[in-house]
């Protein structure tokens, strides 16, 4: 997470315990994408500690951040079915590799599914990372229906005896009104498929794209209900603190992160270690 550590460094000095000097925590809290709510909780409690140093920033930090990541969801019946949300570009087909390669690693068998038949190139994409993955795969056909691919993949993994259904859905503009009813009736038919299903709607959020991002996961939320956040590309950015204000604006929990461009680079989320990196990394 290189760039996004460091915040004591960059705030520290400003804590002269007059107005002035908390103006400036607020301000830089501010540019590091704390967000309005995060950043007034964050320089009130800082206000009122008795002792203002690096632990009691990590420490207020870990309090909004919420509890650690609860393992990924086992269906009693399998298979377990996840579906991934997200706006365009935010590492969904990038989030369904890694998950599916954690999901290997414990030993569950894997399909994966492509419900985006909007956008040519999603088939293939997916299609590249189930092959790597050695996993069963079920693509969408140009202007079908999202829905009707999750439901086939639901059957494939029944008939087939697999642990576990990660569906990768189309990522248009959170603001798109087809899109929400689109995604609403991909949850709709895979409920009515299998008891429990989904297990897990997880929404990929982009965190290089800032206060943006909270307005996603805003809008999604209100649109599917989510069981988790999974946050990305938290290695190339210096604003970690989107982690913060995100945790803050909807009430799910932040599951995974998003670290890099390879299969390997997914991190269950720990709120102690993020805090940590992200004040004093
Ligand atoms: N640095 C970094 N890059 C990432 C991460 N996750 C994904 N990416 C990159 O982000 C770009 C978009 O990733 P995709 O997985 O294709 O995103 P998507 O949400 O499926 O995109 P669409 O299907 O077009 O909506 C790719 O270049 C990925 O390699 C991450 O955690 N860190
Ligand atoms: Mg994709």
């Amino acid at each position: 997470m290189g760039g996004a550590g460091g915040l004591w460094k960059k705030i520290g000095r400003f804590f002269t315990g007059d107005a002035t000097g908390l103006e400036t925590v607020q301000r830089l809290l501010v540019e590091a994408d704390f967000g309005v709510a995060a950043t007034n909780e964050t320089v009130e409690r800082l206000s009122r500690a008795d002792n203002v140093d690096q632990a009691t920033l990590e420490r207020i930090v870990v309090e909004q951040l919420g509890p650690p990541s609860a393992p990924l969801a086992r269906a009693v019946q399998p298979p377990t079915v996840m579906l991934i949300f997200g706006v365009n570009g935010t590492g969904k087909t990038t989030t369904v590799a890694k998950l599916a390669k954690r999901l290997q690693s414990e030993g569950r068998s894997v399909l994966l599914a492509v419900a985006d038949t909007f956008r040519a190139g999603a088939t293939e994409q997916l299609k590249i990372w189930a092959d790597r993955l050695s996993a069963p795969f079920v693509g969408a056909r140009q202007r079908g229906d999202p829905a009707a691919v999750a439901f086939d993949a639901v059957d494939a993994a029944v008939s087939r005896g697999i642990d576990t259904v990660l569906v990768d859905t189309a990522g248009r503009l959170h603001t798109d009104e087809r899109l929400r009813e689109e995604l609403k009736k991909v949850v709709r038919v895979v409920a009515k498929r299998h008891t429990g299903a989904p297990h897990e709607s997880l929404l990929v959020l982009d965190a290089t794209v800032g206060q943006n991002a909270v307005l996603q996961a805003e809008s999604f939320a209100a649109a599917v209900p989510l069981t988790g956040l999974v946050i990305t590309k938290l290695d190339g950015t210096a604003k970690g603190g989107s982690v913060v204000a995100l945790r803050r604006a909807v009430p799910v929990p932040i599951r995974f992160l998003g670290t890099g461009e390879t299969v390997d680079d997914l991190e269950l989320f720990d709120p102690v270690k993020f805090a940590h990196r992200l004040v004093s990394g």
